[in-house]
């Protein structure tokens, strides 16, 4: 992929400019080393790098060698690293030595004690090392390592809805369908430029179309370590940056950034958002403010199916809905509560098979029972209504997750977690509106008799068991009873109501 743009400029990053000619040397030679530490097709590693060069480096001569990355994220700490290795059984992990304001160290240690499988453990600078190390073995011993591209390339992750995360076997064929796809329908062309602003392992800057979109093209990629304005508008001036991958909360916040009139933003063709709704109003406002952008909305999921508005489509179908399928093949249905398709226009759940959509998570076969049907669609938890331009529009969910900003939080796995703390009963978390992320967690507590709990308390126990920083509840209702549906679960979409109504009434 990398040989045919030779001196092109194919990655800017913390400062440096790599050709591709250069990109392939450094992959080609960190996968040499890899070989000769013993890694072979298949081999499950957690990769848990930021926006930084080593993550590509890292990533593609994992695809090399037929090896397959689990996409951790930076703020994951002890309670999903740890499950991302007790459900692969993964041999290796790379980890940047800085995670935000955490020290990788703390996870290390601990994770190889738990995990004596784990064979190679690769922090940044290390992968740095081996690169720039001479290697012993010939370049060609590569070309004798068979990759089948029916097997997994990539194990993204659920958002999920149950306690226990989900790993998404993504294989080789269908990922690069995926990323081809998604590119064409972006109009990714050869002078283009991406940036990297989303976390670069999640499914939609890798691959939809993402860095590997963009190096398909033979396009240009700047990775930035930075969310903020400050450092996002200077670098899209310098770099004449064509393309923007965001969620709608990083938009609705550049949008209302008051330096955004003093930078020239004119290099920008094509914003996307995904993971979550994006209103009309924000595009509309986001076109003013990027002279000569269109907004694309992205119905997309790290389990397969893509959705894209296309740029072309008449501006009140662009504005209005979230896309229709990147491939003819991606088969939809919507179907009601009974399990019947719903007539044209009416709500429905979201139902998906297609040539890039999963068969199953990764070694779960009683959830997947449940969450595919048996001819195969597996079963979103999304509601949708199809728009009579055959676009689809996004009218909510029937999984019980939050949806911070794009970032999918599973109640279930944080009620869990709550359930054991000493001073509490029952729990049930729910999502509050927020009007830029969209949704931040509140959780509903029935404290035992005689106990009480504050906010503090609660973060500050779900924090040291190793809770990832994003997934704790923000707001905490302590309760004496929750309300229960005819079938007598908890009826959520009931303190939902009430929550929005309270905060409403006293923001
Ligand atoms: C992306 O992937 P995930 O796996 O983090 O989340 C998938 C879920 C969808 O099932 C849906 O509930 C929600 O995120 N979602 C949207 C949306 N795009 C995703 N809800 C409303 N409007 C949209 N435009 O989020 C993802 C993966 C690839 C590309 C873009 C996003």
């Amino acid at each position: 992929m990398f040989a045919s743009h030779g001196e092109r400029l194919a990655l800017v990053s913390r400062g440096e400019r790599v050709t591709y000619s250069s990109l392939k040397e450094r992959v080609d030679r960190l996968a040499l080393h890899l070989l000769e530490l013993g890694v072979a097709p298949l081999d499950r590693w957690v990769v848990q790098l930021p926006n930084v060069p080593e993550f590509v480096y890292l990533y593609f001569a994992l695809q090399r060698l037929g090896a397959i990355p689990i996409m951790a994220l930076a703020g994951h700490r002890w309670n999903e690293i740890n499950a991302f290795f007790e459900l692969s059984g993964a041999t290796g992990y790379a980890v940047s030595e800085k995670l935000g304001d955490f020290d990788s160290r703390q996870l290390i240690a601990p994770i190889r004690k738990a995990h004596p499988g784990l064979k190679t453990v690769l922090e940044a600078a290390s992968i740095q090392q081996l690169i720039s190390r001479e290697v012993s073995l010939r370049s060609d011993r590569l070309d004798t390592v068979e990759v089948d591209p029916d097997e997994p390339c990539i194990m993204q992750l659920s958002g999920g809805t149950t306690g226990v995360p989900k790993l998404i076997p993504r294989t080789n064929n269908d990922y690069v369908y995926n990323t081809k796809a998604a590119s064409a329908v972006n109009d990714v062309r050869p002078d283009d430029c991406l940036l990297v602003v989303l976390p670069i392992a999640h499914n939609f800057p890798l691959a939809c179309p993402g860095i590997s979109g963009f190096f398909w093209r033979g396009a240009r990629v700047v990775l930035t370590e930075s969310t903020r304005a400050a450092d996002v508008f200077p670098l899209i001036e310098r770099e004449l940056v064509t393309h923007l991958e965001l969620v709608p909360a990083l938009l609705i916040r550049y949008i209302n950034e008051p330096s955004i009139s003093n930078h020239d933003l004119s290099s920008v063709r094509v914003i996307n958002t995904g993971g979550q709704k994006l209103q009309p109003e924000v595009k509309r406002q986001a076109e003013s403010l990027f002279p000569n952008a269109r907004v694309q909305e992205v119905f997309g999921m790290a389990e397969g199916l893509l959705m894209f508005v296309r740029l072309n489509d008449p501006d009140e179908v662009r504005f209005e809905t979230a896309g229709r399928p990147v491939c003819d093949d991606d088969e939809i249905m919507l179907i009601d509560d009974d399990r019947n398709p719903v007539a044209d226009g009416e709500v429905g759940e979201l139902l998906v098979r297609g040539p890039y959509t999963l068969r199953g998570y990764y070694g779960v076969p009683e959830y997947n029972a449940r969450t595919f049907t048996p001819d195969g669609f597996y079963c979103s938890g999304d509601l949708m209504r199809r728009h009579p331009s055959g676009n689809y529009v996004v009218e909510g969910r029937k999984k019980d997750l939050i949806n911070r900003g794009g970032e999918k939080i599973s109640a279930e796995e944080i009620e869990n977690l709550i359930l054991s703390h000493p001073a509490v009963l029952n729990v049930a978390c729910v999502p509050m509106p927020d009007p830029v992320l969209g949704e931040r967690m509140c959780a509903f507590v029935i404290p035992k008799s005689g106990r009480t709990l504050t906010l503090p308390e609660l973060t500050a126990f779900l924090t040291e068991r190793g809770l990832a920083k994003f997934k704790l509840p923000e707001r905490l209702e302590l309760t004496d009873e929750l309300p229960l549906s005819k079938f007598g679960k908890v009826a959520k979409n009931v303190l939902t109501k009430q929550l929005a109504e309270k905060i409403q009434a006293a923001p």
